[in-house]
């Protein structure tokens, strides 16, 4: 079959809940993938940052085919021999006390959110149904009716009424606005320490300082949305860990899979952890042995590689590089780490901009239309980003 047949078929068969870009991938390896008729793109999006590893790491490949052939899922039901060393090693590659293994993203999100919310009754005093959870404008947590609540998107939230209460949002990189909005039923503040879908929108220097400090002052605990930021993508392990200012929770997510299945959690110390009892939570596939031996190689390979140095040295070769570029609709390159992105003039189609990296080999999708999204999986080396780099560069010169 060729790429149209692909596509044909999705379109025919699938609900329409996506405009993917007209590629179809059917092999990829590192920071490379292929198309059915075996052309060669360089992979600048990494399934949004879920394949930090590269594509097929040989070492989770491994830990993935290993587990499959003695034991992939128990449930919680019982204990299972992996589990234990999957949490013990994310406690430690975080510093946290705790972890409670869920699979996708928002899942990390939602348990985070009731952890706070119980949090709040439990601990702080706060009546129950009076909870009060602070986010910012612009947010991106997900799919679930939760996470839509705290969203000002339309295309996310849309006609998918009642939405969830007990949402305060405010603007993103305001810290004095989430001062303002405490009231003495807030449980806690949920920001992404960047910004990924508003098109990687980094705050002010100091931003989750003061949320730090405002939370510890009026005793809120902070949670961080590190799905996207977290897992070496900023140039740091967290991208909380920039400005020192440690969340009270951590929603985590994407990479922690390596690339091919998912493996999210939520990390917080004991405190917060303490509220979840027997039966109070839970997850079908949660914690299960094939899982956590793949969370574990991706984990042991974030560290053994230094992907966190890698992101951070050559995130820097790709905003200096591109900056260089002589592009009048180009405004600016922005971003941390890999986790970078290109923002034309307001009112630019970037669709026909990221049509024409296809054809010249790179793979890269706009966040909103003028805003392209750049963030290739950590294992780069400096060889292919010149590559990439000159790709980007023939093509924006192109752009009249
Ligand atoms: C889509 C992008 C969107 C996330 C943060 C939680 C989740 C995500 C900060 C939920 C997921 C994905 C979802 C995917 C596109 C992508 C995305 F920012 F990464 F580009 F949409 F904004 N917190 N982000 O970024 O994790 O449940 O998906 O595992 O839904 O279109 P999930």
């Amino acid at each position: 079959m060729k790429s149209g047949d692909y596509i044909e078929m999705d379109e025919k068969y699938g609900a329409h809940n996506y405009h993917p870009l007209p590629v179809v991938i059917s092999w990829a390896l590192g920071t490379k993938v292929k198309d059915p008729d075996g052309k060669e793109y360089f992979d600048f999006l990494s399934a949004y940052s879920a394949v930090n590893q590269g594509h097929r790491h040989p070492r989770i490949i491994k830990a993935l085919v290993d587990q499959a052939n003695v034991c992939t899922l128990t449930s919680r039901a019982f204990h299972n021999d992996r589990m234990g060393l999957f949490l013990k090693k994310l406690c430690e590659f975080t510093g946290y006390d705790m972890a409670l293994p869920m699979n996708t993203g928002v899942e990390a999100v939602e348990t985070a959110i009731k952890a706070a919310r119980r949090w709040g009754a439990e601990v702080k005093g706060v009546p129950n149904g009076k909870q009060e959870v602070i986010c910012a404008e612009d947010n991106f947590h997900g799919r679930t009716l939760v996470a839509i609540s705290m969203s000002n998107d339309p295309d996310s939230t849309v006609n998918y009424g009642p939405y969830v209460p007990g949402f305060v949002r405010v603007p993103y990189g305001d810290a004095d606005a989430i001062v303002k909005a405490i009231t003495p039923n807030t449980v806690a503040v949920i920001v992404e320490p960047i910004q990924g879908e508003a098109g990687v929108v980094v705050p002010p220097a100091g931003y989750l300082a003061k949320i730090r400090e405002a939370c510890d002052k009026n005793r809120v605990l902070f949670i961080a949305d590190e799905v996207q930021t977290g897992f070496c993508r900023t140039g740091k392990r967290f991208a909380w860990q920039h400005e020192g200012a440690r969340p009270d929770i951590m929603c985590l997510g994407k990479a922690l899979g390596g690339g091919v299945m998912p493996v999210s959690a939520i990390v917080a110390d004991k405190k917060v952890m303490e509220v979840f009892t027997p039966g109070t939570h839970g997850s079908t596939f949660g914690g299960n042995p094939l899982s956590s031996s793949v969370a574990i190689a991706a984990l042991e390979v974030l560290e053994d590689e230094k992907l966190d140095q890698n992101a951070e040295r050559l995130g820097k070769v790709f905003r200096d590089e591109i900056a260089k570029i002589k592009c009048p609709k180009m405004v600016t390159v922005r971003g941390k780490g890999l986790l970078n992105a290109v923002v034309f003039e307001k009112g630019f189609e970037a669709w026909n901009v990221c049509l024409a990296l296809r054809d010249a080999g790179l793979l890269a999708k706009q966040t909103h239309g003028n805003i392209i999204r750049f963030a290739p999986p950590l294992v780069i080396t400096e060889k292919e980003m010149m590559e990439a780099v000159a790709i980007i560069k023939g093509v924006f010169e192109k752009i009249a």
